[in-house]
């Protein structure tokens, strides 16, 4: 699809987001090295403003935002708005080789984005290699001047940041796995707000969460994990969860909250019971055979008026491998649906497609073993080069998914999209399969919400399983876990013109190849068209 510019085109395309009704937000991110000490080792990380986790983004629904990215490290960078729609303003979007290449050494790149229809907590990260273990933070679209949030007024917000820490250089975990073709070095440990609490031989400071008996809180909970989906609780107290991936939910109580890589969670956390400490901790979820960091990291909710060093009431961890514990929050997770906040489930379905998720052995000379782990959609492991829009809508070989997995698993290597008419529906059904392993994979699809409309173990039926679909109240959001040996069924809309990136969030996955991307055509109408690219746009 050849395009050309013309400066007339120009001027409209900068008129278009002074249209919106909101503020224009300037902010600028300078990535910078910056030496920091945790589980008593230093090491040097890159960060945004010396920060870690990084500065939180604060903005309206309708603002604009316009962030100046400055690259002084010798690494090459993007930034990725996670959630962020980015209406036909892909350019800004950041998946490094998707939509733009990085910004490199000494250069600088002005993202430039309007949050249009959306509100609650997202965030943004590096979206290339690994930088995003410690280039991440939060942003917080608050709504419209003068709308109420659809729950209780909180009379304070606190924005959580759960991470997961490596004593070693995290590019170097990821070349060394590259090269080996081997699965890279797990976690040494977890971090709430960047701190990992108390750890083995180091008596290493945790996150204090400050509160006064009687009030209530909206914590805004993110995974910014590389490889690990995480529970979430705090001893004696429930949360009640309003909002997940900044689309409002039905509130439900519940104690445990489940969060994968990319997800957020905003919940309310009532000081409701005695002034004294309590843990606050998170732990990995792996209901498989797969190697974890396996470590728990605490802080502590303390209550006003009650000592640091008094005791804390401890909570009870869940089992690593608590699928229950996963299930029964996801099955709790309905949208709000109401007048104001309509669940827009696309209803017909143009696009009925089917994605197997895999992972394989393909062969490597340079490798340990003559060969190096691999992961794909559709046996297609996406791998950087000149596009084909020939992406299969089906497995190329139907097999038993989930059963005994077949004896040759080596995949096709390939850069293929998948087109898709402006406006056009799609249905996409994920299937998990046991090649290797059965894993879960949270699955993140830049460019649109989608709604997940049903899930289920083992193989995906076509004929039985729509029939218990939620077309009604499906939970909207922008990355959702495909179950352990099971499958996911998600629909969206093709209305924002550009390339969008699907991969798994597990940074590993993504490594080996598990992505791929759609290409959603322009529209006819005025507004139903990707705007030219910047002129800053960096080259490769
Ligand atoms: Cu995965």
């Amino acid at each position: 699809m050849e395009r050309r510019w013309f400066p007339a085109m120009l001027v409209v395309a900068v008129m278009l987001p002074a249209a919106a009704e909101g503020l224009v937000r300037h902010y600028k991110f300078s990535v910078v090295m910056k030496n920091i000490t945790k589980l008593c080792a230093s090491k040097p990380i890159v960060t945004v403003n010396d920060k870690f986790p990084g500065p939180t983004l604060y903005a309206r629904e309708d603002d604009t935002v316009v962030v100046r990215v400055v690259n002084h490290v010798s690494y090459n960078v993007t930034i990725h708005w996670h959630g962020v729609r980015q209406l036909r303003t892909c350019w800004s979007d950041g998946p490094a080789y998707i939509t733009q290449c990085p910004i490199q050494p000494g250069q600088s790149y002005i993202y430039n984005f309007t949050l249009t229809g959306q509100r609650g907590t997202l965030l943004w990260h590096a979206h290339i290699t690994w930088l995003r273990s410690t280039v991440h933070g939060a942003i917080v679209i608050l709504p419209k001047r003068g709308v109420p949030y659809p729950f209780p007024k909180p009379y304070k917000e606190k924005t959580i940041i759960l991470g997961e820490w490596w004593k070693a250089d995290t590019e170097l975990v990821l070349s060394q796995s590259v090269k080996s073709g081997m699965p890279p070095n797990t976690s040494d440990a977890h971090t709430i707000n960047g701190y990992p609490g108390p750890f083995p031989n180091c008596s290493s400071q945790g996150y204090t969460l400050h509160v006064e008996s009687g009030k209530t809180y909206l914590l805004r909970i993110i995974n910014a994990a590389v490889n690990d989906e995480l529970f979430f609780k705090i001893a004696g107290h429930n949360l009640t969860v309003v909002e997940v991936d900044a689309s409002y939910t039905k509130p439900f109580s519940i104690d445990t909250i489940f969060i994968g890589p990319g997800q957020t969670t905003n919940a309310l956390l009532a000081a409701d019971q005695s002034r004294r400490n309590y843990i606050m901790a998170i732990s990995p979820f792996m209901d498989t055979v797969v190697p974890v960091d396996n470590l728990t990291a605490t802080g502590i909710m303390q209550y006003t008026g009650t000592p640091a060093s008094a005791p804390a009431v401890k909570a009870s961890i869940p089992a690593i491998n608590a699928t229950s514990v996963e299930f029964s929050f996801i099955d709790s997770l309905r949208s709000l649906n109401s007048k104001q906040y309509p669940a827009n489930v696309p209803l017909m379905v143009d696009h009925s497609l089917f994605f197997t998720m895999s992972a394989g052995v393909n062969p490597c000379s340079t490798c340990v073993n003559g060969s190096k782990l691999v992961a794909a959609l559709n046996n297609v492991t996406f791998i950087k080069g000149v596009y084909t829009d020939d992406f299969p809508g089906n497995p190329p070989t139907p097999f038993n998914y989930t059963g005994t997995p077949p004896s040759n698993i080596q995949t096709t290597n390939g850069t293929r999209v998948y087109k898709l008419a402006y406006n056009s529906t799609v249905q996409l059904v994920l299937q998990g399969t046991s090649i290797i392993a059965p894993e879960n994979h949270p699955t993140h699809l830049h460019g649109s919400n989608f709604f997940a409309i049903g899930k289920g173990l083992g193989n995906f039926d076509p004929n039985k399983d729509p029939k218990n679909f939620n077309l009604v109240d499906p939970i909207e959001r922008n990355t959702i876990g495909v179950p352990t040996g099971g499958w996911t069924a998600i629909r969206f809309r093709a209305d924002n013109p550009g390339v969008w990136f699907l991969h798994c969030h597990l940074e590993v996955h993504t490594t080996w190849g598990l992505k791929m991307a759609f290409i959603v055509e322009d529209g006819d109408g005025p507004n139903q068209s990707l705007l030219p690219p910047p002129a800053d746009l960096p080259k490769c």
